[in-house]
Order: structure tokens, then C-alpha cells, then sequence
């Protein structure tokens, strides 16, 4: 795990996460060299590997001194990971992304058929291993795929609409990546046997986080260099999703002239880059970045009011960790 990783603070953690690492690579290997190859590529290109992160630290939390994670733990943690990653392969078809994780898409370099058949081998493996896991964390894993394709489909039926709510987009945001970190720290607390009241406050934690985490994502997109984003600032807005800045500067009292430049934009013709430019700066000029910072610190507090109703351990330090690292990270790139 990179440097900056807040789970960091969990001594075992870059063990337990080399194990991961180890069990990803031997996880979606096929007799089919060609489906290896496909299905390796974003792996090999790295990721912050949260998901599996927050499913061994919440294991962790059964226990009041650092150890190397359970074999459960890890696999649970590789399940989860390859859920992320089988929705990477299919959101990158749908979006038409040349980049991902630094390097090519997969869509991009084998095309998006066969980005959609590893997408599709990727869950099937998820699924394999969850089952190892217990009948209850292979249907929270297949009930979670469900609650992606909700989020995604939401978010879909709202592109390009300027009359998106609030409602709607937490709606949407709450599927397709809450759910997942949600269910990454549950079955943490399942395979590590934790009381239900323990299992049900990581649960929450993870939600929380999640939402967290997909408002800071909304921010970033905004006020991020190209640089650091690998793509240019307002992309979301480009490709018609209007996330939270973008729905309350709509409301505010530049919302008529933020309109009449997304109104330029349609599915397939995108705004051009000045439009983009200039809408960037109008939301950016309000105070929609700051009420969605706070809507995130607002998630955050939830989790971390979250993990309060846990004894203190190292996992629960790592977790609460993480949920600080996300808000001043952004605190830090909107200044
Ligand atoms: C087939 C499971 C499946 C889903 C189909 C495509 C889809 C429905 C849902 C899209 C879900 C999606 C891509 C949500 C965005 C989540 C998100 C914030 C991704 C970025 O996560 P990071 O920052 O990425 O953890 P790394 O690369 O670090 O792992």
C-alpha cells in the first residue's frame, strides 16, 4: 500500500495487502492465457486497494493488538477488490474512457467486447470466492453487484438532466460506491465472526465513508489539476453527470447562466472545452464545492460516530484514519 495510506497506521497492513496482491494475481488466472492477460491489465496498474483494505481492517477490530489478517480476511478483501475492479471494466465501456488506474482501458486497448467478457470473468470470480467465504457473504456480494447496476442505472437515467435532485444523486452515489465499501467492511466483520452490533456499526462506517468518499471524488473532479486527475477538470460535467456542486449552483443564483451552458451539451456532443472552462469557474465562484465538503464531513462524522460503538483496537484506529485522510485531503485541494 502507497505511503499516503492512511490504513497505513495498522503495522500488519502492507503484509496483509501483499497477500492481497498475491491472491488477486492467482485469482484471475484462466486456462485461457488471452482472458489472463485481459483481466490482469488493471490489476498490474496499481489502485489504492481501499476496499480490501477496509474489509481486513474491520476484521482487525475483533482483536485488541495488530496481527497478520486472517486467510478469510484477505480473501474476502480480494473479493471485494474484484467486484471494483469488474465494475471498472464495464464503466469504462460506458463511458468511452481512454485512461484508467495511468494506463490504457482496457476498452481502449482490446476493445469493448472483450472489456465486457473479463468484466464479466472478473465478478464470476469475485462470486467463486465469496461462496468459499459462506452462503452469507456470497449473497451480500451478489445483493451489493445488484446495488451497482441500481446507482449506475440511476445516474444514467439523469444524465445531461438539469432538473437532477439532490435526492437522486445521493440515491445513485449510495449504489454504485457505497454499497460496495459498505459490504467490503461487513464481510469483514463476518468472516472474523464479530457480534452482529459490530458487524451492523462497520456496516455503517463503510456506507458513511463511501459517501464520503464518492462527494470527495464529485469535488476533486472540479477543482483537481489535469495533472493530478490524468483527464481535464469538470469531466463529469462533460459527460452530462451533474453531481452535488453542480446540482446546488443549478439552484443558486447563477443557475440560469450555468444552464444555458450545459443546455450547449447533449448525449454524444459534450460541452467544448470554453463552455466546460467557463462553467467550471461558475461553479467554482459559488458555494456549491463548499456545501458538498460538508456534506462529506457530515458522512464522515456519521462513521466515524460509527466506529465509537466499537471497542478501541488498531482496526478501528486505521478506519477512523482513513475517514480524516479523505477530508483533509480535499479540505486541502479546494483552499
Ligand atoms: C458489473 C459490478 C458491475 C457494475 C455495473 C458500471 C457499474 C454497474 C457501476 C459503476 C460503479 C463505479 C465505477 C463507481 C465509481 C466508484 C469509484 C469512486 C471508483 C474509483 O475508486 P477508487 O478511487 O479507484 O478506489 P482505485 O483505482 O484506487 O481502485
Amino acid at each position: 500500500m502507497a505511503d499516503h495510506n492512511p490504513l497505513g497506521v495498522m503495522p500488519s497492513m502492507a503484509d496483509d495487502l501483499a497477500r492481497v496482491e498475491a491472491e488477486l494475481g492467482d485469482a484471475v488466472r484462466s486456462g485461457d492465457e488471452y482472458l489472463t492477460e485481459i483481466s490482469s491489465h488493471l490489476i498490474a496498474a496499481g489502485g489504492k486497494r481501499v476496499r480490501p483494505g477496509f474489509c481486513i481492517a474491520s476484521a482487525a477490530t475483533a482483536l485488541t493488538v495488530d496481527a497478520p489478517a486472517s486467510a478469510a480476511a484477505v480473501t474476502g478483501g480480494v473479493a471485494v477488490e474484484l467486484v471494483h475492479l469488474g465494475s471498472l471494466y464495464h464503466d469504462d465501456v460506458m463511458d468511452e474512457a481512454t485512461m484508467r488506474r495511468t494506463v490504457e482501458s482496457v476498452n481502449a486497448r482490446w476493445g469493448n467486447l472483450k472489456a465486457i467478457l473479463a468484466g464479466d470473468f472478473l465478478l464470476a470470480r469475485a462470486s467463486e470466492l465469496a461462496a468459499g467465504l459462506g452462503v452469507e457473504v456470497a449473497g451480500l456480494l451478489a445483493a451489493t453487484i445488484g446495488r451497482l447496476c441500481e446507482g449506475q442505472v440511476l445516474e444514467l437515467r439523469h444524465a445531461y438532466d438539469r432538473g437532477r435532485t439532490e435526492e437522486s444523486y445521493l440515491r445513485s452515489i449510495d449504489g454504485k460506491t457505497a454499497s460496495l465499501l459498505a459490504s467490503s467492511c461487513r464481510i469483514g466483520g463476518i468472516v472474523a465472526d464479530l457480534p452482529h452490533d459490530h458487524t451492523d456499526a462497520l456496516t455503517e462506517f463503510g456506507r458513511s465513508y463511501g459517501m464520503a468518499f464518492q462527494l470527495v471524488d464529485d469535488v476533486l473532479d472540479l477543482v483537481a489539476t489535469a495533472a493530478t486527475l490524468g483527464k481535464p477538470a469538470g469531466h463529469d460535467m462533460e459527460e452530462g453527470v451533474y453531481t452535488l456542486p453542480v446540482i446546488h449552483t443549478l439552484a443558486s443564483g447563477r443557475g440560469d447562466e450555468l444552464a444555458t451552458l450545459l443546455a450547449g451539451s447533449a448525449d454524444g456532443v459534450g460541452l467544448d472545452p470554453d463552455a466546460r472552462d467557463k462553467a467550471i469557474e461558475i461553479v467554482r465562484d459559488g458555494d456549491g464545492i463548499d456545501v458538498t465538503i460538508a456534506a462529506a464531513r457530515a458522512y464522515a462524522d456519521i462513521g466515524r460516530a460509527a466506529l465509537g460503538r466499537l471497542p478501541d483496537s488498531p482496526g478501528v484506529t486505521g478506519l477512523s484514519a482513513a475517514a480524516d485522510y479523505l477530508l483533509d485531503n480535499v479540505e486541502a485541494a479546494a483552499a
